[in-house]
C-alpha cells in the first residue's frame, strides 16, 4: 500500500500528486513551480477561482485542481508548515496538511495518490522529524481508507530517500 520512489512527482502516474503549495496557492518554487511549469495555466486558472471563492489556503488545509497536462489526473495542493523551531505547532500543521490531502482524496474516490516530502525544502523542516510524521499520519489513515489503495511516497533527495527507505524497513513495509 505504501511505495517509495526517487524521482520527479511531476512524472508520476496516479490519480492524485500533491503539491506543497503556499497560502496563496499561486504557484512557487520547489516542487510547486516544477507542478505548475509542467501542469500548464489550467492549474493556475482553478487555484485562482479557488482562492477567489474561499480566500487563501491555511497551513494544514487542502485543495483540489485539475492535473492538466501531468500524467496525474489531479493536483492536491496543500500547505505545510514553515519551520520555526518546533514550538509553534509545526508537527501538528504537517500532519494535517496529510491528512487533509488524503481526505480529499477519498471524498473524490482516489485510489492511487502521490505525496513530495511537504515543508522539507525552503520550509526548512528538518527531514527526519517531517519523514516520520508523513509516513505514521499516512499509515493511520490507510487503516481506515475506502478508495486508497496506495500512496506514494516521491522523494526528490538522496538524503530524504536514505531517511525514507530506513523508517519504511523499520516498519517492515515494502
Ligand atoms: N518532485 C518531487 N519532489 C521535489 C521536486 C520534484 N519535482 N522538486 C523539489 N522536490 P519545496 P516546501 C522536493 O521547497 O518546503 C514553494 O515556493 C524537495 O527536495 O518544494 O513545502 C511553495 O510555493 C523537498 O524535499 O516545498 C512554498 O512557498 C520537497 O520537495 C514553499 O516552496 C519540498 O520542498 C513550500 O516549501
Amino acid at each position: 500500500m505504501i511505495k517509495l520512489i526517487k524521482g520527479d512527482i511531476t512524472k508520476i502516474q496516479v490519480d492524485a500528486i500533491v503539491n506543497a503549495a503556499n497560502s496563496s496557492c499561486l504557484g512557487g518554487g520547489g516542487v510547486d513551480g516544477a507542478i505548475h511549469r509542467a501542469g500548464g495555466p489550467e492549474i493556475l486558472k482553478e487555484c485562482k477561482e479557488i482562492v477567489r471563492r474561499i480566500g487563501r489556503l491555511n497551513p494544514g488545509k487542502a485543495v483540489i485542481t485539475t492535473g492538466g497536462y501531468l500524467p496525474a489526473k489531479y493536483v492536491i495542493h496543500t500547505v505545510g508548515p514553515v519551520w520555526r523551531g518546533g514550538q509553534a505547532g509545526e508537527d501538528r500543521i504537517l500532519s494535517n496538511a496529510y491528512k487533509s490531502s488524503l481526505k480529499l482524496a477519498e471524498y473524490n474516490h482516489l485510489k492511487t495518490i502521490a505525496f513530495p516530502n511537504i515543508s522539507t525544502g525552503i520550509f526548512g523542516f528538518p527531514k527526519l522529524r517531517a519523514a516520520k510524521i508523513a509516513i505514521q499520519t499516512v499509515l493511520d489513515f490507510l487503516k481506515k481508507a475506502q478508495f486508497i489503495q496506495e500512496v506514494k511516497f516521491v522523494v526528490y533527495d538522496e538524503e530524504n530517500f536514505v531517511i525514507y527507505q530506513e523508517i519504511l524497513k523499520k516498519n517492515i513495509i515494502k
